[in-house]
C-alpha cells in the first residue's frame, strides 16, 4: 500500500520504527513516572519497572530525552550512614528477570528540563540498549 499524504506516511513509518525498537529490545516497562520537582530545582528523578522478556541479558548503555539536557543512570547508596548517589555507566537486566528503579535505589537522573514539567504532564525518555535497539518510554509526571 502507498500513502499519498507524506505527513501521514512519515507518521506511520515512525510508529512502525517505535514498535520495531520495543520488540527488538525484548524489554517491557511498566509504571514509568517522574517526580515533580519544586520550582527552581533543575533536577528530577525517573522511576520504572523493567522486565526482560528474553533469555539473554539486556544491557542499558544510555538514556536520553529531548526534554532534558542530560539523562544519567544513578543509584542511591548509603556509605558510613550518609546517603549519596553514584553514576552507573550501564545496567544489566538478567535473562527473564525484572529490575525496579525506585526511590532509594536505581533512578534516572534527569538534569536541566527544557520545559516546565508539572504533575499530569508526560515525557518520553529513550532507553538505549547494547547492540543498538532504542526503547522510547512515556513517563508520567507525578507529585
Ligand atoms: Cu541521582
Amino acid at each position: 500500500m502507498r500513502w499519498r499524504n507524506p505527513v501521514f506516511a512519515a507518521l506511520m513509518l515512525a510508529l512502525t520504527l517505535i514498535a520495531a525498537a520495543s520488540e527488538e529490545a525484548g524489554v517491557s516497562v511498566r509504571n514509568a513516572w517522574v517526580r515533580e520537582s519544586p520550582p527552581g530545582v533543575a533536577m528530577m528523578a525517573g522511576y520504572m519497572a523493567l522486565q526482560n522478556n528474553t533469555s539473554r541479558s539486556q544491557v542499558i548503555v544510555a538514556a536520553h530525552s529531548s526534554d532534558f539536557e542530560t539523562v544519567m543512570i544513578h543509584r542511591t547508596i548509603v556509605k558510613n550512614g550518609m546517603a549519596g548517589m553514584e553514576h552507573a555507566p550501564q545496567i544489566e537486566l538478567a535473562p527473564n528477570a525484572s529490575l525496579i528503579f525506585a526511590p532509594g535505589g536505581y533512578h534516572l537522573m534527569l538534569m536541566n528540563p527544557k520545559r516546565t514539567l508539572r504533575a499530569g504532564n508526560s515525557v518520553v525518555i529513550n532507553l538505549e540498549f547494547r547492540g543498538g535497539p532504542v526503547l522510547p518510554v512515556a513517563f508520567e509526571v507525578r507529585k
